[in-house]
């Protein structure tokens, strides 16, 4: 527990040794990596655990992702529950290629959702007794330059400055922490698509084994799923457009229409969530400035279509946790730590650019004109008869070696 010392009347101090800003999969999972190798830490969440547990987002894990989780010890009801891919789907038009990437890769996907990870590792958190602070509120940074770092926040009624010796902002892209690096210490890039996802949740069965990704004329489709009982399912749709405009019979109409293929018989179900989601690319760097460590979303944005949103939160972690345990090592050396912000670029502009590419093979760009259109299908349908080039998928698609692996 974080050492607490009580000034009279205003602010409760307390001491840590790595303040974790965000409760998603990066926050959580640093905290695990962190408890296991003796670090202290204290992880401060602004929602409340329902919401975190609550939202729907991601659902593909890496080879490496799976395999850090259950080596943290929090992969029990991810080897029970999870459904391991061996390929993925490819469609163009009415025609369907599988991509064997384990043949191609010896390595494989797990489809296990992010809501179901959250609550995984809430689980172990709460189990463990590790301090993990919900609904603290006005979470604020400060003293990066006077090398004092600490975070200040709500909770409750009370004021409290956690001081640390090191502070992860894994708080998203909407977070504090990559706010909180002076001005023109940064170089953003960004690229905003003229397209966004409507994802469904459907309580019926998968009608596929693994992974349908679609460009049809009419737009990208996916058929993914969250278990043999639960579907998830994406349509290409206008940025602009507002999801009460889409009834559940207009959703699936369209569903049909971008994933035909003869014989194939797409299963319709109620559904239970239904969201449209902007697509952006973003990337800031570098991702550390003094004691401040950006690890996940708050540093990076892929668009989904490659699946690495998620897996890229968990690579950054791993790192970060590798090298924060060498810097509280008897032998004590920095110099993870100071390797960590470029050693993370490399993989996520790895990750950058094979997002950008799914998405622009996939998507039917209205900015694109049709000599450009042609040029995507070419590549799709190339992908789809070339080992070489199905193998470059694969090897993207199930992921790099993670640090240290
Ligand atoms: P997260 O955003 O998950 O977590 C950040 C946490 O910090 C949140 O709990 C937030 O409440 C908290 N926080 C924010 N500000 C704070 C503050 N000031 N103080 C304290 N806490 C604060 N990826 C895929 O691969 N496939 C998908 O289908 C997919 N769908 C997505 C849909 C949506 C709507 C979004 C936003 C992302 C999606 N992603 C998807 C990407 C997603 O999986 C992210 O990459 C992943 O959640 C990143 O994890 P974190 O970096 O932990 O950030
Ligand atoms: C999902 O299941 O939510 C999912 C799967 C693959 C993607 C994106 C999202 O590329």
């Amino acid at each position: 527990m974080p050492r607490r010392r009580r000034l009279k009347g205003t602010v409760s101090t307390d001491r840590t040794q790595v303040a974790i800003i965000g409760a998603g999969p990066a926050g959580l999972t640093l905290g695990r990596l962190l408890e296991r190798a003796g670090i202290e830490a204290v992880i401060l969440e602004s929602r409340d655990r329902e919401y975190c547990e609550a939202r729907v987002r991601a659902g593909v894990l890496e080879q490496g992702t799976r395999d850090v989780l259950i080596e943290a010890g929090v992969g029990e009801r991810l080897q029970r529950e999870g459904i391991l891919h061996g390929g993925i789907h490819l469609q163009l038009d009415a025609e369907r290629t599988r991509i064997p990437m384990q043949e191609l890769t010896g390595r494989a996907v797990t489809i296990y959702g992010q809501t179901e990870l959250v609550k995984d590792l809430i689980a172990a958190r709460v189990q463990s007794e590790a301090p993990l602070v919900f609904e603290a509120q006005d979470v604020g940074i400060e003293g990066l330059e006077a090398d004092q770092p600490a975070v200040r926040y709500r909770h409750g009624d009370v004021e409290h400055e956690l001081r640390a010796d090191f502070i992860a902002g894994c708080d998203g892209f909407h977070g504090v922490s990559r706010e909180s690096f002076p001005a023109g210490t940064q170089q953003l890039w960004q690229r905003d698509y003229p397209f966004a996802w409507l994802g469904i949740l459907a309580h019926v069965p998968p009608s596929t084994d693994e992974l349908i990704y679609a460009r049809n004329a009419r737009g990208f489709a996916l058929h993914s799923m969250r278990s043999h009982e639960l579907s998830r399912l994406y349509l290409q749709v206008d940025p602009s457009e507002d999801i009460t405009d889409w009834s559940d019979a207009r959703i699936w109409d369209e569903l049909h229409q971008r994933l035909a293929l003869p014989g194939w018989e797409l299963e319709e179900g109620p559904l239970s969530e239904k969201s449209i989601t902007p697509m952006r690319s973003f990337v800031a760097a570098p991702m550390r400035h003094r004691s401040l460590f950006l690890a996940g979303d708050a540093a990076h944005i892929v668009p989904p279509t490659g699946a690495k949103g998620l897996n890229l939160a968990i690579a950054d972690v791993v790192r970060l946790a590798a090298a924060l345990a060498d810097h509280y090592a008897a032998s004590g050396s920095d110099a993870a730590l100071d390797a960590y912000s470029d050693g993370c670029l490399q993989r996520v502009w790895r990750a950058q650019h094979f997002s950008w590419w799914m998405t622009q093979m996939l998507h039917v760009d209205p900015g694109v004109d049709a000599y450009g259109d042609q040029l995507a299908r070419s590549q799709l349908r190339y992908v789809c008869n070339s080992k070489a080039a199905a193998t470059s998928l694969a090897e993207n698609y199930v992921g790099m070696p993670f640090y240290g692996e």
